[in-house]
């Protein structure tokens, strides 16, 4: 049985699942002939990416990533928990993808993730408080990680990234700036999407959390697999 959801938000579950499936089974194909070990390792990663994220899918929209938060004032929010359970593990793994590209250190590659893992948790804590200032206040303190981790990015792994290669460089900036724009626009839906000031539906918050995850998921993906630095030599399609 199939499930529309609350507010019909059920047509953008469906649609980010076929999204998610369509570009594992893309990676998976494009990755089978693959035997360069460090270009593996990139499609390992981010096969596995789309994978959690197709299934994270899935479960909301069979209904099962959903939970009712009642807050103090007796408004009942509907909250699709199975986000945070996906990002929680295709977050660090997006940085580990970029982390590796650029020849980051382990060590500071380590420090990103850990610092993005604090962001999804304080995010998961801003969603299920009952209490509307906490809510906030988790918001805030999960914003000021984030932005963290974009400084660390650019500044940290970008000076990794400026030893490499030209072609290692030039993917390296083109997804640097994809996790800048789309990361960004995540916390600005929350805080006017249903988990904050309610300016946004369901519906249309569903909506925009799909096109972002898409972007930031498989077009990410794409980018980083079709690459040069990946792909190495003349064999590079473009
Ligand atoms: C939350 C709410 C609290 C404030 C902040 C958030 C940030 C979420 C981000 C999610 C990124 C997800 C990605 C998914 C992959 O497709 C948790 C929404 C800062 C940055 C890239």
């Amino acid at each position: 049985m199939s499930s529309l959801g609350v507010e019909g938000e059920g047509i953008w579950l469906a649609l980010g699942t076929v999204g998610m499936l369509l570009g594992m089974v893309y990676f998976m194909a494009k990755g089978w002939d693959v035997q360069d070990p460090e270009a593996e390792e990139f499609y390992v990663i981010t096969i596995l990416i789309a994978g959690i994220a197709a299934s994270s899918y899935l479960s909301m929209f069979f209904g099962f990533g959903l939970t009712e938060v009642e807050l103090v004032n007796g408004q009942v929010l509907d909250i699709y928990w199975a986000r945070y359970a996906d990002w929680l593990f295709t977050t660090p793994l997006l940085l580990l993808d970029i982390g590796l590209l650029a020849g980051a250190k382990n060590r500071d590659i380590a420090t990103l993730i850990g610092i993005d893992a604090f962001m999804i948790v304080t995010g998961l804590f801003a969603t299920l408080m009952t209490v509307p200032v906490a809510r906030y206040a988790f918001w805030t303190i999960s914003t000021i990680a984030m932005l963290f981790v974009l400084y660390f990015l650019v500044v940290v792994v970008g000076e990794a990234a400026a030893e490499a290669d030209e072609d290692t460089q030039s993917t390296f900036k083109v997804l640097r700036n994809v996790i800048l724009v789309a990361w960004a626009v995540y916390p600005v839906a929350w805080l006017v999407g249903t988990e904050g000031l309610g300016l946004l539906s369901l519906y249309g918050e569903t909506l925009i959390f799909m096109i972002l995850d898409l972007f930031a998921k498989i077009g990410f993906g794409f980018i980083l697999l079709r690459s040069r630095a990946v792909v190495g030599g003349d064999s590079a399609p473009t």
